[in-house]
């Protein structure tokens, strides 16, 4: 595995210095975050990106994301144009040495939390969804707000979009991927690049909008829509694990078998009850998931993607982006480096 780190860019409150010091860091997974969606990416700035990660002592591989516009998920007649766009950025990243692109297909919201500075017993703070609070939510009219969203869209533009989305059911959805991905993947595949979908944060509809990267059958489904290395998935055991149907251990050791995971997203949630769920520490008895199988399936094996810590907690009084700080994501990388490290003693 290739060990890698999220990074924000020069605003980030992480720097590429201390990432560097995290042990056995590769690369990098970042991306041009001023350029509009739907648009091309300048070269200029590709390599200026790429050489601010590489001058730091780190590789430039991995792109999270480059965001897919939603006229192409509602399969509108404009999308032709946003898919020229994007497959140009996927020959630019290739030119400037990208092995892997992570995307979504998510309509509207690309992930949901209900609290994102939840603290827990021990005094940390996390990212949380909570069912009660998110029945209270309504992203429409906005009596409670959608946290980390609530500057994202105008309530007009929000209203246009969910009214637009009555019109796409989960069929839909699928056509209109599939019309997506038969552009993108040859082009991909040229510019020997694997585009890796991020799976639905929870995997499952929300505020009756459809989502289809949810779940084992879905996930075979999409696989055979182009059956191509190149068409990969992410492979995020905390967006997958948050629905108790989904055996994330299991999915792991499958997909890595047919070599179709590109990228790992490795963290753990506590699941409740009632479908809530909160993000807990990596170590497996912080939370829900089995973190030591799922590293045993990926080393089983011989998984060479790349693979990051996903979110951790603010931890130690760590201010910064939600999910995003340095410390708890360092102990989660450092835990499965470890993990790693046994099994190649003990497994070869
Ligand atoms: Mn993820």
């Amino acid at each position: 595995m290739k060990l890698s780190f999220r990074w924000y860019g020069t605003d980030d409150p992480v720097t590429l210095e201390k990432i560097r010091q995290i042990p056995t860091m590769h690369s990098i997974v970042t991306a041009i975050y001023d350029v509009p969606v739907g648009e091309v990416w300048p070269m200029e700035k590709i390599e200026a990106l790429k050489a601010k990660v590489e001058n730091a002592g780190l590789h430039f591989e991995v792109i999270e994301s480059v965001p897919v516009h939603e006229d192409i998920k509602l399969g509108r007649p404009t999308r032709d144009q946003y898919i020229d766009a994007y497959c140009q950025n996927i020959r630019n990243l290739g030119k400037a040495g990208i092995k892997c692109i992570c995307y979504n297909f998510m309509p509207v919201f690309d992930w949901t939390r209900t609290q994102l500075d939840k603290e827990l017993p021990d005094g940390s703070n996390a990212l949380v969804y909570y069912v009660d609070q998110l029945q209270k939510m309504d992203p429409l009219t906005g009596e409670l707000s959608l946290p980390g969203w609530d500057a994202s869209y105008k309530k007009e533009d929000l209203q246009k979009l969910f009214d637009a989305y009555k019109e796409v059911d989960e069929e839909k959805l699928w056509e209109n991927l599939t019309y997506f991905l038969q552009r993108v993947i040859p082009v991909a595949e040229e510019a020997g690049i694997r585009m890796a979908i991020h799976p639905d944060d929870p995997p499952y509809p929300i505020f009756g909008l459809p989502r289809i990267i949810t779940c084992e059958e879905n996930l075979d489904r999409f696989l055979k829509i182009v059956d191509s290395p190149a068409n990969s998935l992410t492979l995020c055991t905390g967006s997958l694990g948050c629905a108790k149907f989904n055996d994330i251990p299991h999915l792991v050791e499958k997909y890595a078998a047919m070599d179709r995971i590109g990228f790992m997203h490795v963290r753990n949630v506590k699941l409740m009850e009632d479908g809530s769920f909160e993000e807990s520490a990596h170590y497996s008895g912080c939370g829900s998931l089995d973190i030591v199988a799922i590293m045993r399936a990926l080393h089983k094996n011989h998984f060479t993607g790349y693979l990051r810590p996903d979110h951790g907690r603010m931890i130690w009084g760590e201010t910064g982006r939600p999910g995003y700080g340095l410390y708890d994501r360092a102990l989660g990388a450092s835990y499965l480096t470890g993990i790693w490290e046994t099994l190649d003693r003990l497994e070869g």
